[in-house]
């Protein structure tokens, strides 16, 4: 079997990256050749992206990966994730008739509350789409633009997720992809396509989606760039923690809990069937699904977002890994917290100073904030380590599913401080892998796409062979 080259665009909400990934004897390596700082701003009251500027690191990204090939390589293919539920809203030519909001944007609060506070609604939505009340879903921001500027619906034809926009601007493809649209809230959780219920409840025109299309589709070759005329664009998995969960090495019997661990904990499972009912519904399960339209049900914990802004209200923060394990030894050293935060509490979601609302929250709460930079550490991995097993227990409870290990992937894993609070408070191990989850769920299911793999069984199979593992035994 030939060697492979391929590109893995995966972008963050904090940060974009462009790999190039090289399949050969079985194995998977990476190098990451372009690494962008990313972020929304403020405009008057709301919040954007910048996707112009993303899209300019995309190409400069892909120009490099091409150019790190060796001589006569080419590159066979180039994949797109993003974080979930965000949108560009484009006329019939592809030409953005809104502009693109970033999720943490306070304009659906409102909406927010309101279904929140209709018991009925609730639960036809739930029921309808498996996906719970949450203040990023697609379903209260599109609610929120028809309200607020009615005539979008005649401006916009197509409403893409941000996966499918930059596989459109790749290869004049528009498309809905299949596991990025499970983000949205409008998906019926039945099939795998849109939810008249849902769309009609939010006022969501459904002209704007088509069928969505499973991972694996190639949408055909990369426009607009010459060095890459011949490389093939594949719909692989458009959203992230979808991708990070495909690259899971998991043991084939379903005892292992993942947890995708980076701005978001993503704590789930993969199942054949979705989790529905009242007490899915209030422990917030999201019924999301895998590329090829199974489901990964997974609660999300609010996750290291909490740590990096914290970071902001420090002048001295680390910056080596030298500095962030000085900083994780002086955390271990501080006695556990009195007191955890409590995260269903929205002051977490976008506040002006994290540290602020984290003291504010502690003072209700009779207890003392932390004194420096390592005590918000502690407390907020301890905080992240008790939010992780109570997902566990839930997720037991709901299915009668007894997990035997966590599995822990993304910018967290590194982190021995939340991997063993996580330990200690789930009273079973975690495995953490030294593992680019993102990119390698993004090339993985292109790989297969390609031929290059069987399936994506085959693909754990072989990475699983390959990879270092580091055991948090619980100690607690
Ligand atoms: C992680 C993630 C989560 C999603 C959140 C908002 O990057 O995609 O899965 O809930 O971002 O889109």
């Amino acid at each position: 079997m030939p060697t492979v080259y391929s590109a893995a665009i995966d972008l963050g909400a904090t940060s974009g990256r462009v790999i190039l990934g090289v399949w050969s004897k079985n194995r998977l390596s990476l190098q990451e050749v372009h690494r962008f700082p990313n972020t929304f701003r403020s405009l008057g009251v709301h919040d954007y992206w910048d996707v112009a500027g993303l899209w300019a690191e995309v190409r400069a990204g892909l120009l490099k990966a091409a150019a790190a090939l060796p001589r006569r390589a080419r590159l066979a293919s180039v994949g797109v994730d993003t974080w979930g539920v965000d949108y560009a809203l484009v006329n019939d030519a592809g030409r953005l008739v809104f502009p693109v909001h970033a999720y943490r944007d306070a304009r659906t609060q409102p909406g927010l509350q309101h279904l929140g506070h209709t018991r009925a609604a609730l639960e036809r939505i739930y029921a309808a789409t498996g996906i719970p009340n949450v203040f990023y879903n697609s379903s209260l921001q599109l609610e929120e633009v028809v309200a607020a500027c009615p005539a979008v619906a005649d401006l916009a034809m197509r409403c893409l997720f941000l996966p499918d926009f930059f596989n459109y601007l790749l290869s004049g493809r528009m498309e809905n992809e299949l596991s990025i649209a499970s983000t949205s809230q409008l998906l019926d959780v039945h099939s795998t396509d849109w939810s008249r219920p849902a769309l009609d409840h939010f006022h969501v025109p459904a002209y704007w989606f088509t069928k969505p299309i499973l991972a694996g589709t190639r949408l055909g070759a990369v426009r607009d760039l010459p060095e890459l005329a011949t490389t093939r664009v594949i719909a692989v998995p458009g959203h992230d923690t979808a991708c990070a969960y495909d690259a899971m090495p998991a043991a084939p019997d379903g005892g292992d809990l993942f947890l995708s661990s980076g701005t978001w904990s993503l704590v789930g499972f993969e199942s054949d069937r979705p989790v529905l009912g009242p007490e899915a519904l209030a422990a917030r399960v999201a019924n999301e699904r895998i590329g090829n339209g199974r489901y990964r049900p997974l609660t999300n914990v609010v996750g290291l977002w909490l740590l990096e802004q914290t970071m902001k209200d420090f002048a001295v923060r680390p910056q080596t890994d030298r500095e962030w394990a000085a900083l994780i030894t002086a955390a271990e050293k501080l006695p556990a917290p009195a007191r955890l935060l409590e995260f269903n509490d929205s002051v977490f979601t976008n506040p002006p100073s994290m540290r602020t609302a984290i003291d504010a929250q502690l003072r209700r709460n009779k207890a003392a904030p932390p004194k420096n930079l390592a005590g918000y550490l502690r407390l907020i991995c301890a905080s992240l380590g008790r939010g992780h097993a109570s997902a566990l227990q839930a997720f037991e409870r709901m299915t009668g599913r007894k997990f035997r290990r966590i599995l822990i992937v993304g910018g967290g894993s590194k982190n021995r401080l939340l991997c063993q609070a996580t330990a200690d408070a789930a009273g079973i191990p975690v495995v953490s892998f030294n593992l680019e989850g993102t990119a390698v769920g993004n090339l993985a299911n292109q790989l297969v796409a390609l031929g290059a793999v069987k399936d994506l069984a085959t693909f754990r199979r072989h990475l699983a062979g390959n990879l270092k593992q580091k055991v948090y035994a619980p100690t607690a």
